[in-house]
């Protein structure tokens, strides 16, 4: 390194060093050793023993976590056939005729994105699917997708358990080749909260398809079709995967008095989509409103009107939504969203095993071998203990739902939200202002991001004391959260109806909204020209080849994508730690095993963690694989 110095400093490379070249420059003594793996993941661990991982909110050192079983199967046997094989022989147009011509219910398995999303906000770390992956692969191949990808699950991997999203798609693709893989794709909004331009949407569709996604589920958070449109042909020219469009459900068709989502208007919402190009649709009941009677009328009308097949979503967080895909079941619908025991009920999915169960010996049933199907529920139940910190709180199901309308996936996440905010004594309040948002706004289709813009408002509100009569009254004064504002100027598009307009005006003050697609605003970007300089300036010292995968991450999310930058470059990959290790650092005498690639393996035990010297610095001794490291740690307590 020191000759390196030498030999790359100006003076030398000009030809100009004196016999004194070295004394007279110090600089060429700055030596940084570069640090190797075993150094970087003992820092992290180091790090998290001292001052714990900055995420977990709460830890109980008397917790004792149950080892995960994972189901047998045969490592050596090849992979039986499934779904992924079907659509690669026939295209998406002729699988989607033999999904329709299916008699038997088919399952999507939601446990690895919507369950955890909606359990325990989104935490779950790509070594907890990998380790059952290709279990679950072997034994259930006759499952119709598997929703790993999307959501909110892209930003939270970068932005809180420190991995690359597409590493977590890749890995998993390799060890599950045979089912189809789905992700959820916010329309124009990508896997983000606001619009982003067309060209990286496209290319977003085609690089997600090349790393390994087969079946898009394509939303927009007001079922505004316009922004949907773009996606929908993206899948279709980009990829030979499925375009499936959905319709996000909000209200009660049953109603009498619903004047705004009736059941004519979603089974004209749907034909539009078909028309667009859908190969799919869904029915996307993202807060779980859609009760049993009235899926009876909401399935057998777009049975009656579309061509394509039919896909039902739904949250349980009313805890009657099993009743409503038997009713589904029974007019109908092709496919139903389901989660695994251990990670269904609540805000997340029906549960899987039983679901199967409910349909045994009836003319639809699909078989599953309940036995095995239920030890991976198990082995979900143990993981889920790992993620404690992130547990919503809800323990029964509840039938205010109907009132508040708040998505599974947001729930698990605005409790946090208003705790951090120190509103954790006033969630009752906060929905009972998400509900009376809603209704200022409009009467809103509310899932990602309009939801997040009706939940912003709402703890505003809360946190100021306002009332919606406020809002109208004296809103000309008020600074509202910036979320609103760019919602109302049509950031997120159009809704049902258009906006409210003296809100709008109040919120608005004087910037003057659009009604075109926000997406006809933004400059397309120039994809050869700044992925090079994106690689040029990350490059740097950082230890795996800089991908265009990771340009598109920072495409979507610059800040968060440089925060995990600036972690993996001090800690190297540590989504290989064990879960519990990542999270809650380890125990005095523990030893643990980890994997720094396949067939390298090194053993970390903690020997001691030191008192703090006179800078506040922590001496933590480990044995790694019997000789003795440590790591000096700044304790910041
Ligand atoms: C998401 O967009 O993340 C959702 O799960 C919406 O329901
Ligand atoms: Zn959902």
């Amino acid at each position: 390194h020191f000759l390196q110095n030498v030999i790359q400093h100006e003076t030398f490379k000009e030809g100009k060093a004196s016999v004194n070249f070295i004394a007279e420059t110090p600089s060429l003594f700055d030596i940084k050793l570069p640090q190797d793996r075993t150094t970087k993941i003992t820092n992290y661990l180091g790090e998290v023993i001292v001052n714990g991982n900055p995420d977990v909110k709460y830890k109980d050192d008397t917790k004792i976590f149950r080892t995960p079983k994972i189901p047998t199967f045969s490592p050596s046997e090849a992979f039986p056939k499934g779904t992924k094989d079907l659509l690669t022989e026939l295209g998406p147009e002729a699988f989607c005729k033999w999904l329709s011509s299916e008699k038997k219910i088919q399952y999507t398995d939601t446990t690895i994105r919507d369950a955890h999303q909606s359990l325990l906000a989104t935490r779950m770390r790509s070594y907890d699917m990998l380790a059952i992956a290709e279990s679950y692969a072997k034994n259930h191949p006759n499952i119709f997708s598997i929703e790993m990808w999307g959501g909110a699950t892209f930003d939270v991997c970068m932005r809180f358990l420190n991995e690359s999203p597409w590493t977590r798609l890749r890995e998993l693709r390799k060890l599950m080749p045979n089912i189809l893989f789905q992700m959820l794709l916010r329309g124009s909004n990508g896997v983000g909260y606001k619009a982003y331009p067309d060209n990286l949407i496209e290319k977003f569709v085609e690089t997600s398809w090349e790393n390994g996604i087969d079946v898009f589920r394509i939303f927009d958070s007001l079922n505004w079709v316009k922004a949907m449109e773009p996606s929908i042909k993206y899948v279709r020219e980009k990829t030979g995967g499925i375009a499936q469009a959905a319709i996000s459900y909000t209200g009660d068709i049953l109603n009498p008095n619903e004047t705004k989502y009736t059941l004519g208007y979603y089974t004209q919402l749907a034909k539009d989509l078909e028309n667009a190009g859908a190969h799919m649709i869904a029915i996307k009941d993202m807060a779980g409103l859609l009760k049993p009677y009235a899926a009876t009328q909401l399935v057998g009308a777009l049975k009656d009107t579309l061509k394509i097949p039919l896909h039902l979503h739904t949250h349980d967080t009313s805890s009657i939504q099993s009743a409503t895909y038997l009713k589904a079941i029974e007019a109908g619908v092709d496919v139903v969203d389901v989660a695994l025991g251990g990670l269904s009920g609540l805000t997340s999915q029906p549960n899987f095993n039983s679901v199967v169960e409910m349909m045994r010996y009836q003319e639809r049933m699909h078989d599953f071998d309940s036995k095995k199907l239920n030890e991976f529920s198990n082995y979900w139940e143990d993981i889920r203990e790992y993620y404690y910190p992130f547990e919503s709180g809800l323990k029964a199901g509840t039938a205010e739902v109907y009132s508040h309308e708040i998505p599974g996936g947001q729930y698990s996440n605005l409790r946090p939200q208003a705790e951090a905010l120190g509103l954790g004594d006033k969630f009752d309040l906060v929905k009972k202002m998400y509900e009376e948002v809603n209704m200022l706004f409009g009467n809103l289709v509310k899932v990602t991001p309009s939801s997040k813009v009706v939940g912003d408002m709402a703890i505003f509100m809360v946190t100021n004391d306002l009332t919606p009569e406020d809002i109208l009254d004296k809103g000309e004064t008020i600074s509202f959260p910036e979320s609103v504002i760019n919602f109302f100027k049509g950031d997120l598009g159009q809704p049902l109806g258009g906006f409210p307009k003296k809100l709008q005006k109040v919120i608005l003050k004087n910037a003057e909204p659009y009604t075109e697609r926000p997406n006809a605003h933004l400059e397309p970007i120039d994809f050869d020209t700044e992925f090079k300089s994106f690689k040029k300036k990350y490059q740097k010292g950082f230890t795996r080849p800089i991908e265009f995968e990771d340009f598109l991450s920072y495409s979507l999310y610059p800040r968060v994508f440089e925060e995990a930058h600036k972690k993996y470059k001090l800690y190297g990959n540590v989504s290989i730690l064990p879960t519990a290790n990542f999270f809650y650092g380890m125990k005095l005498r523990e030893e643990i095993m980890i994997e720094l690639q396949p067939g390298k393996t090194i053993t970390v035990k903690l020997l001691s963690v030191g008192i703090p010297n006179e800078d506040g610095y922590r001496i933590v001794f480990f044995s790694v694989n019997g000789e003795n490291r440590f790591v000096e740690i700044k304790d910041k307590s």
